[in-house]
């Protein structure tokens, strides 16, 4: 039996262990069957199908919302699958307020549905008070943040919009994909759904692709897992088993990715090639006070801009050694990105200017890499 009250580290690295009362694995084994056999006619056990209910990956539903402080969840194939699940509970009338700035793929999503009448669709830059005050007057029924945004690491005040929300019968969503629930949780600050690619930090290895959905109400959790059956997007057992393999280090890794995120943000921003960096961590960030007051942690996500716009991309780019060009984020290994043509690539060229994602723009996701090795790769790209 669990200690009453685990600390979320504990949580995460104890999951499921020493739960086998057959044989004593200390790990717990991967159910990989695809159906279970009813007890009797008319008496089916806990599970009977693996697209409706898998051990392996209630299991991981089990953690994830332990750690988000939930009261259910949803582990899906992929984190957009999480996203599409979660718009079922929008329909033709409804009003859903997305930021502007989310992740392209979102916005792709969002934007195909709003054009097909399956809801109605405004993006909103929750940075601007007006605007946000404006948004939530119509009423909408879903709010769907992203704090900090991808890839500007704009940070929303979650507490205040939660609070406006409500006076509005809307329901918040908040994609916490950047910071993982060690980092911040937005249930606590009011929200009403929290979804995850835990393709990201939480499975930590790239090595897997997946998504969560954690509800604060049991109701809105039921309804979303007979939605992800319903739609066939429920993770595979193997890809659930592996995350959860991930999720025991989450707050190890985590600690290392912040550290070398703090070294590598100093050095960038110190360097004339540089023309601006976006990290919350930052005290010049505008963000900062609501990131320190709603995170435990600014993670270890940033931005920055070359002068010389994109032929200094280009060039730096190509320079590069250590860290890989490439999208997703969150693994142990660094990884950057050129959003305009990489994860933002699906936004119209007119959006991405209004969320202010120019074509000089990098997106760097620091890894746990010696730092002595980050920083040499970056200073002789950038030399
Ligand atoms: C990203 O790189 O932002 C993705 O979610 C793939």
């Amino acid at each position: 039996m669990p200690l009453p009250d685990q600390h979320a580290q504990t949580i995460a690295a104890r999951t499921g262990v020493d739960c086998d009362t057959q044989y004593g694995s200390v790990i717990p084994p991967i159910h990989m069957s695809s159906t279970f056999s009813f007890a009797d006619y008319g008496e089916a056990r806990a599970h009977d199908y693996s697209r409706s209910g898998n051990p392996t990956r209630d299991r991981l539903a089990d953690a994830l919302r332990d750690l988000e402080g939930g009261a259910a969840a949803t582990v899906t194939a992929t984190g957009m699958a999480a996203i599409t699940t979660v718009l079922q509970l929008a329909g033709p009338d409804d009003l859903i307020l997305a930021t502007h700035d989310c992740y392209g793929g979102t916005f792709r999503l969002l934007d195909a549905w709003a054009r097909q009448g399956r809801f109605q669709l405004s993006f909103v830059d929750f940075n601007d008070p007006a605007a946000a005050r404006e948004a939530l007057a119509r009423r909408p029924k879903l709010v769907w943040l992203e704090s900090p945004s991808n890839p500007l690491l704009r940070i929303t005040d979650i507490a205040q919009v939660c609070e406006r929300a409500r006076e509005v019968e809307a329901r918040v969503v908040v994609d916490n994909t950047f910071l993982s629930p060690a980092l911040q949780q937005p249930l606590s600050l009011g929200a009403d759904i929290v979804v995850h690619s835990t393709t990201k930090y939480i499975n930590g290895h790239s090595d897997v692709i997946g998504g969560a959905i954690i509800s604060a109400d049991p109701q809105a959790g039921e309804e979303i897992a007979w939605w992800a059956n319903c739609l066939g997007v429920t993770a595979a057992a193997f890809d659930a088993w592996l995350t959860l393999r991930g999720l025991r280090t989450l707050h190890a890794r985590l600690a290392l990715h912040q550290e070398n995120t703090a070294r590598v943000c100093e050095f960038l921003a110190d360097h004339p090639a540089v023309s601006k960096i976006y990290y919350p961590g930052l005290t010049s960030h505008p963000g900062h006070a609501i990131a320190r007051r709603q995170q435990s942690g600014f993670g270890a996500m940033l931005s920055f801009e070359l002068e010389g716009g994109e032929a200094a991309v280009r060039r730096f780019l190509s320079g590069l050694r250590c860290i890989t060009l490439a999208e997703s984020l969150g693994g142990v290994e660094s990884l950057i990105a050129h959003p305009a043509t990489m994860t933002h690539a699906a936004m119209h060229p007119d959006a991405r200017r209004r969320a202010g994602i120019g074509d000089g723009l990098l997106r760097l996701s620091v890894g746990i890499e010696s730092t002595r090795d980050l920083i040499a790769d970056l200073d002789q790209a950038l030399s």
